[in-house]
């Protein structure tokens, strides 16, 4: 091989070792509150996920960590690219948690039913989309879960969902406050927050857990 030549591939190994940095520094975005189940299980468990207490006070939480650590540690990173716009067709009834098991199936332990930790929410309620990485949105799209459906014993299909609040462009900044009107649902619901970023078709798709009193 000639200098050139060598100097060409260590020039080419280097650009390789810089992308794959970049993709992997690279910041993304949840739901803050209410928090996206893994984000959830991230603040609550973070510093103490091999607590076996957790089994029993947190056990969604539990399972999530039992079956893939980074969906924690990337809780920002729930997101499909290239979907353009077709997000049912991309994603199957029973995995709208995981956004179709994306990311080589990182995320399925969101799709497990069950008892999963919900915050108290009034009827009118804000969500507070975190968008770290500045993408900034083409639109956001918030849905509940229609009255009588049990999130603790049956898995979400997007005939379980009502569209209730969509946001258009918004420019890039760390919160975004969605306006959220819930109508008159009580008790325990899932709220599914759609973010379209702006800067590439990618496309966040988050489960929170709620309680309407
Ligand atoms: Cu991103």
């Amino acid at each position: 091989m000639s200098i050139r030549l060598r100097a060409m591939a260590v020039l080419a190994a280097v650009a390789t070792l810089l992308v794959g940095f970049a993709s992997t520094a690279s910041a993304h975005g949840t739901t803050i509150d209410p928090p996206s189940r893994n984000y959830g299980c991230w603040q609550r468990w973070g510093s103490d996920f091999q607590n076996p207490a957790m089994a029993t006070q947190d056990p969604m939480c539990w399972q999530a960590w039992q079956t893939d650590t980074n969906a924690m540690w990337n809780w920002n990173g729930l997101y499909r690219e290239g979907v353009a716009g077709n997000h049912q067709a991309a994603i199957p009834d029973g995995q709208l948690c995981s956004a179709g098991r994306t990311q080589g199936g990182r995320y399925r332990a969101m799709d497990t039913v069950g008892d999963w930790k919900a915050v108290n929410k009034s009827r009118n309620f804000t969500v507070d989309v975190y968008d770290q990485a500045f993408h900034g949105a083409d639109y956001y799209r918030v849905y509940i879960t229609k009255q009588g459906f049990n999130p603790i014993t049956q898995a979400l299909r997007w005939s379980d969902l009502e569209l209730v609040t969509t946001v258009g462009k918004t420019p890039p900044q760390e919160h975004t406050f969605l306006n959220v009107n819930a109508g008159s649902r009580t008790g325990r619901h899932i709220v599914y927050t759609i973010w379209q970023a702006s800067h590439l078709d990618q496309s966040y798709y988050w489960c929170s857990d709620v309680n309407f009193s």
